[in-house]
Formats: C-alpha cells, sequence, structure tokens
C-alpha cells in the first residue's frame, strides 16, 4: 500500500476524502463490488440429471450457422461440477456479491412447476449455501434468456400465458432460496430479448410480424415482471426482507451536435431503448414519445390500432413502482443523429425509433466491434437516471471489456476497470447519483452467445480444450482485489 492510500484510509472514506484529496474519492462504506456470470454462459451439463431444454440447447444443436465458432453451451466452463471452484474464484476477488442466473429447465424441466427436479434445486442449494459459508452475497437473475424450449410453440413470451407460467416460476424459486437469497433479478436485459434478439426464444425459423412481436414481448415481459414482483412483496417480504427488481441494458446515446434535432434525436433514443422499459416501472406507462412515434406509423403502415398494445390504468398502476433498486448494464457508447424518417413499409422497432447512431472510430476498441471504452458514457448515464427517474438506487449488474486473446496478463481490461470504476466514482461523488454496486462481467470467460467462445470477458481466463476447465486468474482480479480492500482506485 502507497503512502498515499494509507493516508486516504487514515482520512476516512467518502466526502471527506473527497474534500481533502480534491478530485479522487473513496467507494462509500455501502458500495458493494461483485462479479457476474449467467447459467447458459457457464453451467454445462445441459442435459445432466434430468435438465429439461432450453431454447438456447435448441438453438445451438439445431440452427448450423447460427454461433460463430460452431460451439454451443453443452459443457461450457461445466460449472455445474466445477461450482466449488467458482466459489473459490469469488472469494479470492474479495467481492461482496455474487451474481449468476437460474436454468429454469434445470429446476423444472418441462417449465411449469407441477414437477421439481431434486437434482436442479440441489446444484442451487449447494452454491448458495457454500457462497453465504464464504461470506458472500448471492444475486439471483430469474431469466437470463434460456427460456423453456416448451413454451417455443406458444410463442414465449409473445404469448399472455407467458406471464402466469412466469410468475408461477418466480413464486417457487422465491419458496425455494429466498431464505437465503436477498436480492433478486427477474429480467436479464429485456431490450435485448424482445427487441434485438427475440428469435432466442424459440422463433428462429419462424416468418415473425416485424415491428409487432417486438411489442407483444415488451408487454407481457413487463406484465410478467410486475407479477413476480408483487408476489414476493405479498408473499415472501415480511419474512424474507429481500429486494427485487429487473436489470436494463443501456448503451449511452450523445448527441452528435449541438443541435436541438441530435439533442433530441439522443433522448428520442434513449426513451426508446431504456424509456420503453424504465419508463413504465419507475414512473408511469411507456414514454410519451414511443407511443407517439409508434401510433403515427402503425396508422400510415395501414394498422387499425398501434403496434405497441395500450396498458389499462389498472396495468400502469400495477406496473408502477415494481422495483426496490434498478439493475443497470452498461458496455459502451453511440454518437446519435437525427435521420431522415424511413419510407413507409415493413413495420420495424429500428424505423420507430427514427434515429441513426455511430460510434468514433478514435474510441479505443476492445475484442468486440460494438464495444469501445467510454468512460464518460457511464457517468452521463448515471446522471441522466438519476434525473429521469427521481435518484432510484442503481445496481450496476454488469460492466466489462471483451478481448480476443483471453491473455491472464489482461492490462487493458485492467485499464477498463479502473476508468469504469472512476466514472462510477464521479457519479457518486460529484453527480450525487445513488450508485450502490458494481458488478464485473464475467467472473470467466464463458458462452458468449453468438459469439461462442471467441470473446472472452472473463476475470479468469477458462482453459476450454482442458476437461477439468481449468481457471486462471487474470491481473484484473488482482486489480478489482485490491480496488475492494482499499476502497479507492489506483
Ligand atoms: C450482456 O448483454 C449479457 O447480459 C451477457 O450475457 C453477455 O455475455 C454480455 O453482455 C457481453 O456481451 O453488434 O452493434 O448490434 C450485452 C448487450 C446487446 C451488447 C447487443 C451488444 C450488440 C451491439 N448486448 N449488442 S451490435
Amino acid at each position: 500500500m502507497s503512502p498515499r492510500q494509507l493516508f486516504k484510509i487514515i482520512l476516512g472514506f467518502g466526502s471527506l476524502v473527497s474534500l481533502v484529496t480534491g478530485e479522487e474519492w473513496a467507494f462509500p462504506e455501502d458500495f458493494k463490488f461483485g462479479v457476474a456470470t449467467s447459467a447458459y454462459q457457464i453451467e454445462g451439463g445441459w442435459d445432466a440429471d434430468g435438465k429439461g431444454v432450453s431454447v438456447w440447447d435448441r438453438l445451438t444443436h439445431e440452427t448450423p450457422g447460427i454461433i460463430a465458432d460452431g460451439s454451443n453451451g453443452d459443457i461450457a466452463c461445466d460449472s455445474y461440477h466445477k461450482w466449488e471452484r467458482d466459489v473459490e474464484m469469488v472469494k479470492e476477488t474479495g467481492v461482496d456479491y455474487y451474481r449468476f442466473s437460474l436454468s429454469w429447465t434445470r429446476i423444472f424441466p418441462q417449465g411449469f412447476v407441477n414437477y421439481v427436479n431434486p437434482y436442479g434445486v440441489a446444484y442451487y442449494n449447494n452454491l448458495i449455501d457454500k457462497l453465504l459459508e464464504n461470506g458472500i452475497e448471492p444475486v439471483i437473475t430469474l431469466f437470463h434468456w434460456d427460456s423453456p424450449q416448451t413454451f417455443s410453440a406458444l410463442g414465449t413470451l409473445s404469448n399472455t400465458a407467458f406471464i402466469n407460467l412466469f410468475a408461477q416460476y418466480a413464486r417457487k424459486a422465491y419458496e425455494l432460496f429466498g431464505d437465503r437469497v436477498k436480492i433478486w433479478i427477474t429480467f436479464n436485459e429485456p431490450k435485448v430479448v424482445c427487441q434485438d434478439f427475440h428469435w432466442f426464444l424459440g422463433n428462429v425459423t419462424a416468418v415473425y410480424p416485424a415491428g409487432v412481436i417486438e411489442y407483444l414481448c415488451t408487454h407481457n415481459l413487463l406484465k410478467a415482471h410486475a407479477e413476480a414482483y408483487h408476489i414476493y412483496n405479498r408473499e415472501f417480504k415480511a419474512t424474507q426482507k429481500g429486494k427485487v427488481s429487473i436489470t436494463l441494458n443501456f448503451e449511452w446515446s450523445e448527441p452528435a451536435s449541438d443541435s436541438p434535432e441530435d439533442i433530441a434525436a439522443a433522448e428520442q433514443r434513449r426513451q426508446f431503448e431504456f424509456g420503453l422499459y424504465a419508463n413504465p416501472i419507475i414512473n408511469f406507462d411507456y414514454p410519451q414519445i414511443v407511443k407517439d412515434r409508434v401510433a403515427q406509423r402503425s396508422a400510415l403502415e395501414g394498422f387499425p390500432e398501434s403496434r405497441l398494445p395500450q396498458f389499462t390504468l389498472d396495468e400502469k398502476l400495477r406496473i408502477k413502482g415494481t422495483y426496490d433498486y434498478l439493475g443497470l448494464n452498461h458496455y459502451s457508447t453511440w454518437y446519435v443523429r437525427a435521420s431522415e424518417e424511413e419510407e413507409i413499409g415493413r413495420p420495424s422497432y429500428a424505423a420507430d425509433t427514427g434515429t441513426y447512431r455511430y460510434q468514433n472510430p478514435d474510441w479505443e476498441g476492445s475484442g468486440a466491434e460494438w464495444n469501445k471504452v467510454v468512460p464518460w458514457g457511464l457517468r452521463n448515464i448515471l446522471k441522466w437516471i438519476k434525473d429521469t427517474y427521481r435518484n432510484v438506487d442503481v445496481l450496476i449488474t454488469e460492466c466489462g471489456y471483451p478481448d480476443t486473446t483471453g491473455d491472464v496478463d489482461d492490462e487493458p481490461r485492467v485499464e477498463f476497470f479502473r476508468l469504469y470504476l472512476n466514472a462510477t466514482l464521479q457519479a457518486i461523488h460529484e453527480d450525487g447519483v445513488n450508485v450502490k454496486a458494481f458488478m464485473a462481467w464475467s467472473l470467466m470467460d464463458n458462452f458468449e452467445w453468438q459469439q461462442g467462445y471467441q470473446i472472452k470477458f472473463g476475470i479468469f481466463s477458462v482453459d476450454f480444450s482442458d476437461e477439468e476447465r481449468t481457471r486462471t486468474p487474470k491481473k484484473s482480479v488482482e486489480y478489482i482485489r485490491n480496488v475492494v480492500e482499499t476502497r479507492l482506485i489506483n
């Protein structure tokens, strides 16, 4: 520890430090650090011990060419067998939280809750207990994209039946694990589920009504989230005393110029990408600009009513307030400018947003084309969330840096965390944003969806050519551990 660090620690934390040392701050005492993963990306054991088939099992097995390297999550990091090592790794990183997701079909093979697979329950019980033994708090995501294949015949989230199926699943999860799990996330990144890649949901080959099914999915997802929230509040909160919310992804939209048109375009894009979900939950109903634009384009397209369904007043009230914090996944930033109104033709969400976005080629890149290193984008997001949603508590549930090498000497990732953690500190201390946690994506290299194993986000590397799936810490583990210990960025 440097004398300067020691000096700051002795002085105390938070604002006192910033008063004395100028622009260098400490993480507040109640600020939590974590690392994150998701079930399909790490577990493997795709059909082990009675697990049912998820849409990702089906997609990877039966759609040649869909995954860049032709791989799948059949074995992945083999966390179904190596979970004790995973806990050790979290412990080694020194963080407070381990965020992981439940594989719905590992617990309920057919998706329906009438049959519970005891092996699936035992797996998560063991993991949770081991984490707690080691002083690590579990943070559970209920739905991180691997929905039961059985629901595909129903159209999964585009069918209103999903609302109740999800609510029943959530209730069982609280019953099974809620005595020990205090932070719940209903859905991971609804925008990715409904707007970007809704074929995740099982509609791979179906010709779907573009521009329509996206909003049906959004509508049902918001209702399913709200039901899961209310069930917790009504039936579990008094005894279990935990928190429930949702995690939304947000890539910052910065106006491309000072022109009023570009400023409006950037805000419009934020409302389409983030407000679509955050506004009904935190404020009230879908954002006005989204309702107006989809209604206008729908009318011109000849639809008798807007492709964006309307909530009844009761529904708006039932969705409003269904959050105990806000989960945020953040990776990168874009410039946005106003674009010519797209001609009326094939309905589409992209045309509905009515904007054009691009990244500055001079921004520092990473192993993924879209993932540019732009730390001020995170700060702007946090400030915007504070202003738009009445200073809600924000948990950053994912933030991370991809490369293609997997080198354990991952200095660029260390630098990424240094910059993004610093942006978080600025948001807390200079902008007064209530950011309460930062969880790094990801604990280890894993199955990066369509990119397969080519893109690596881990702070631990995993040897995928080795049957043991040996994990090795990268430099970023040491870096994060140091930040957690000192509460300072260095
Ligand atoms: C998260 O999604 C996921 O929650 C996590 O499972 C995943 O492993 C992690 O990020 C890393 O990717 O190619 O220009 O169209 C992040 C949301 C949405 C970000 C799609 C990249 C593609 C941009 N992603 N987006 S582009």
